[in-house]
């Protein structure tokens, strides 16, 4: 059976996603995503009891080199599915909500990972002569190519020369403005620093549920800490040390998404990017521990 205490390739990952829906027909559901620059496929996992509940939207894997996050995504989803109608708090979970996933996003940049370059973070779209791709979380809607984004192809933050110009940025916007006002929920998960980073990013201004999101990260960071007793911080992007135009989350809240989160995942900085594979396991214990913070705070809100 699939290990998932170990980081996959993106041929496996997306085998992974074809079997999961296989196995479980009645629970998830793949659809496609996005072509990616190099024509490689995105695939998301729709899973849930209904279709037709409040949404919770998820990304893994907008950086390349941030492994531990499309790793986190497949398990979490694993752990849904298998739980189900076993565990109550994921049965409620899977009854209450529609949960949309997509388990790698960047499958360009992470293919280049394992191929070439292990810190390689953008996209791999060719806009320059000498230097390649788009930092996906600068490349939404947002402010784009503001403050905290660059427009420099050489730099790791290139804002890209268009707004959405990445395909794969370009179909998670789209499926934001397709279910606006039904999605409750939206979480990128990256690495690393854990941290519960909610809007704004982009300016130093507070969101009109600034207070919500603390006490929810609040919340979520003690159920962590019960849990590994790792230690997560939370706050408002612009208090994090750069501002940041054009990510996802303060985008997504913008289309009217009340819970917006980017999660910094483990690890604070001994192995930063390279997370060995043995703190797969305990990442994915302690931020189900925090999903169910978040899902109970989105089921609630609704
Ligand atoms: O820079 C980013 O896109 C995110 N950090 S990462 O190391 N994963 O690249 C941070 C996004 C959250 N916003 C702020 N920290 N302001
Ligand atoms: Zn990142």
């Amino acid at each position: 059976s699939y290990d998932y205490n170990v980081y996959h390739t993106y041929d496996e990952i997306q085998q992974w996603i074809a079997d999961t829906a296989n196995q479980y027909p009645n629970l998830a559901r793949k659809s496609f995503f996005a072509t990616s620059t190099e024509g490689r496929n995105v695939d998301m996992l729709t899973i849930g009891k209904s279709t037709d509940k409040p949404i919770f939207l998820i990304d893994c894997g907008v950086h390349a080199r941030e492994w531990i996050s499309p790793a986190f995504c497949q398990c979490f989803i694993n752990r849904m599915l298998s739980q189900y109608g076993v565990d109550p708090q994921v049965t409620r979970m899977m009854d209450e909500m529609t949960w949309m996933i997509i388990p790698l996003l960047n499958v360009d940049g992470y293919e280049y990972t394992w191929a070439n370059d292990r810190m390689w973070r953008k996209t791999r779209s060719k806009y320059d002569t000498f230097c390649t791709g788009v930092d996906a979380n600068r490349n939404f809607d947002i402010n784009w190519s503001g403050e905290g984004a660059s427009t420099e192809p050489c730099s790791n933050t290139y804002c890209g020369p268009s707004v959405e110009s990445e395909p794969v940025v370009k179909a998670l916007s789209d499926i934001i403005r397709k279910y606006k006002g039904n999605i409750q929920g939206y979480i990128a998960f990256h690495s690393y620093s854990q941290v519960f980073v909610y809007p704004y990013s982009y300016a130093y201004e507070d969101t009109e549920n600034a207070a919500q999101l603390n006490d929810v990260s609040s919340r979520a960071a003690s159920a962590i800490q019960q849990t590994t007793s790792k230690i997560y911080t939370f706050g408002p992007g612009y208090e994090s040390m750069y501002l940041v135009s054009g990510g996802s989350k303060d985008w997504a809240y913008q289309m009217g998404v009340p819970l917006s989160y980017t999660i910094e995942l483990r690890d604070t900085g001994k192995y930063g990017f390279l997370l060995p594979e043995s703190q797969i396991d305990g990442t994915c214990q302690e931020m189900f521990q925090a999903m169910i913070v978040l899902a109970e705070e989105a089921i609630t809100n609704t």
